[in-house]
């Protein structure tokens, strides 16, 4: 019998399966929220973003429209744009173009990811000079050479999948890396009414249920697993103490199976948790801002206090 890392090839998959390996054992059972995104997974977000619940895509994105001139003054004007993540179609377009950047990079640890939304872009702005990174955004980079001072853009609250503690050492790493005179342009969900945080995350249609039980099917499909997905129930709460919604997936009955070479048996009403998204207040994600050698210079928000848009200094 080989090891884990003989059985599962590639290194991604060597990750996955050291991931559901150690996830699985513990108590709480957990499986980082980053394994959500495979080709099915990612998908399914895209679809999570289009939903009447999912308030913070279509928030912010009418923020950065609503706030153009705003981001023209204080986010930096003609800087290049380093986005921390692949870029989104409608969003990152929305920044250059208010702030005139003639210079985009991407940075991402998704070669594939990263080639598919350059190409979309360099399809829509043929004049923009696009310098994909590919990498690992949680440390320090190098970047190319570019024009600076520079200016981060880190949208869609993807800060709040950090714990506190993550979040402070990503936020760091990203002033190491933009350097001296930085911006950055970054969204963060608000705290606000739990049946509406609830509703953002178990949608009627079903799609962000689709998107947590998809983690067992990409367990089944990738790591020989045997999981009876129609035993696990998809769950979003709000804890209170922690300021964030949990997803988790609930075992309805006693079941047994195998994953990532291992065996395991989970008894009816367990759960594996899957996702923590943090949302703040204005005076936390200043402080936020402040625990992570930011200084917060701008805040943008909705009339129902549903999103926050943030410029930061370094
Ligand atoms: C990517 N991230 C910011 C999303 C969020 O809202 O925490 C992921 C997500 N999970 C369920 N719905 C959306």
């Amino acid at each position: 019998m080989g090891s884990v890392s003989d059985d599962f090839t590639t290194p991604e998959q060597a990750d996955f399966a050291a991931a559901v390996q150690t996830g699985l054992s513990q108590r709480p059972r957990t499986i980082p929220a980053r394994f959500f995104y495979d080709l099915r997974g990612s998908e399914l977000f895209e679809d999570i973003t289009c939903l009447p619940e999912y308030y913070p895509t279509r928030t912010e994105t009418a923020l950065l429209r609503r706030h153009a001139a705003d981001l023209a003054r204080l986010a930096g004007q003609g800087r290049p744009i380093i986005e921390f993540g692949a870029g989104s179609a409608t969003k990152t377009p929305l920044l250059i173009a208010a702030t005139g950047a003639s210079t985009y990079v991407p940075v991402d640890i998704s070669g594939e990811f990263l080639e598919q939304s350059v190409a979309t872009l360099a399809q829509a702005h043929p004049q923009l000079r696009i310098v994909p990174v590919v990498g690992d955004f949680s440390r320090p980079l190098d970047l190319p050479q570019l024009n600076r001072p520079l200016t981060g853009f880190f949208p869609g609250s993807t800060i709040g999948n950090f714990d506190h503690a993550a979040a402070v050492d990503l936020l760091r790493s990203f002033r190491q890396t933009l350097g001296k005179d930085a911006r950055l342009v970054i969204g963060i969900d608000t705290v606000k009414d739990v049946p509406v945080l609830e509703a953002a995350y178990d949608d009627a249609a079903g799609v962000t249920a689709a998107f947590n039980l998809n983690l067992l099917h990409r367990i089944n499909r990738e790591l020989g697993g045997t999981i009876p997905v129609d035993a696990f129930e998809h769950r979003a709460v709000w804890d209170a103490a922690h300021g964030r919604i949990e997803m988790h997936l609930l075992a309805t009955r006693d079941v047994e199976f195998r994953a990532a070479g291992q065996n395991f048996t989970m008894p009816r009403g367990e759960t594996i948790h899957t996702e923590n998204s943090h949302k703040y207040t204005l005076a936390e994600a200043r402080l936020l801002a402040r625990s992570s050698g930011w200084e917060p210079t701008a805040f943008w928000t909705d009339a129902d206090g549903l999103f926050g848009l943030h410029v930061w200094t370094a």
